[in-house]
């Protein structure tokens, strides 16, 4: 009897998400990256991708606290994956100074995303080299991402499909990612990017279709970006306070384009209207249920 309790608590300990260490590339060039990796859409991490870039040690806490200190921004504290409220939503404001402070400080999950420095700095356009092959809107729109120690990103991928080019500057993070082809794997809510499991937790029995999926992992550290093809899911756990900046590539072609009109459309329309329809809690609870349906039907 004993032999078969300890058995299965082994079993139960045992489970882990299906994760191999993402391949690191130190010297990738250019025309290399196009040709193995940007055009199979094969995620890698690279060294290389920023290392002329002034801002790789120009760009600091302690230099953006010296020069945009005073910056008003909106912080938020929850992960929008199981909360239920609509994703980009805070009341609350502080000073850029006092928000880095809080990072450096110590453990907090408080975050600030999609956060445009240019629009407040546009002085520090040269700082960094766009991809490639980002467009105009892209252009216009670098992202930086910042949080504290513990704070973390519930896994989503980007409903615009663009291909991101995540690049770290302070601090440390483990990223998970995951094809789009597992989508039905990680229990995708209905017409939305995102779903309601906690990668950093995972709760395989609730979740147990969640084994099968086979994904990769990553540490990203001070001058590391990380290339996450169109469609990928990410989950991004803080280990240290930190910030980093986000480069894009749109998704192109007439399939590609349809694609990602079809997402924008699904999320701002389909899964918006349902929710005041049916009310946020009702509308939250269905796609649960659907994406459990849709994983227990997998062959
Ligand atoms: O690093 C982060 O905080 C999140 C990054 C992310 O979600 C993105 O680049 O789309």
């Amino acid at each position: 009897m004993a032999a078969d309790v300890s058995n299965k608590e082994s079993r139960v300990q045992d489970r882990a998400l299906d994760l191999q260490p993402l391949e690191r590339r130190d010297d990738i060039s250019p025309l290399e990256f196009r040709e193995t990796y940007f055009k199979s859409r094969r995620p890698v991490v690279m060294r290389s991708f920023s290392s002329s870039w002034p801002a790789r040690s120009k760009w600091t806490i302690d230099f953006l606290r010296e020069n945009y200190g005073g910056i008003s921004v909106p912080v938020y504290e929850e992960a929008f994956a199981d909360s239920g409220a609509s994703y980009g939503s805070t009341n609350e404001h502080m000073p850029f100074g006092e928000y880095l402070d809080l990072i450096q400080g110590g453990p907090t999950l408080k975050r600030l995303f999609l956060f445009n420095i240019l629009k407040h700095a546009p002085e520090l356009t040269g700082d960094f080299d766009f991809p490639e092959f980002a467009g105009k809107w892209a252009r216009k729109h670098p992202f930086m991402f910042f949080g504290g120690e513990t704070s973390y990103v519930d896994a989503h991928f980007d409903a615009d499909m663009s291909h991101v080019f995540l690049t770290q500057f302070e601090g440390r993070k483990r990223v998970v990612l995951y094809g789009p082809e597992w989508s039905n794997h990680l229990y995708r809510h209905k017409f939305t990017v995102s779903h309601n499991v906690d990668l950093g937790n995972p709760d395989f029995d609730r979740y147990p279709r969640l084994l099968e999926a086979k994904g990769y992992e990553c540490i990203l550290e001070q001058g590391d970006t990380v290339y996450m093809p169109s469609g990928y899911w990410h989950y991004v756990y803080y280990e240290t306070g930190g910030f980093s900046l986000a480069l894009r590539s749109p998704i192109t072609g007439p399939v590609g384009r349809a694609h990602m009109l079809y997402r924008l459309l699904a999320l701002a329309v389909g899964d918006h209207s349902l929710s005041k329809i049916l009310g946020q809690k009702r509308w939250y609870a269905r796609k649960e249920a659907m994406a459990h349906r849709k994983a227990a039907r997998l062959p």
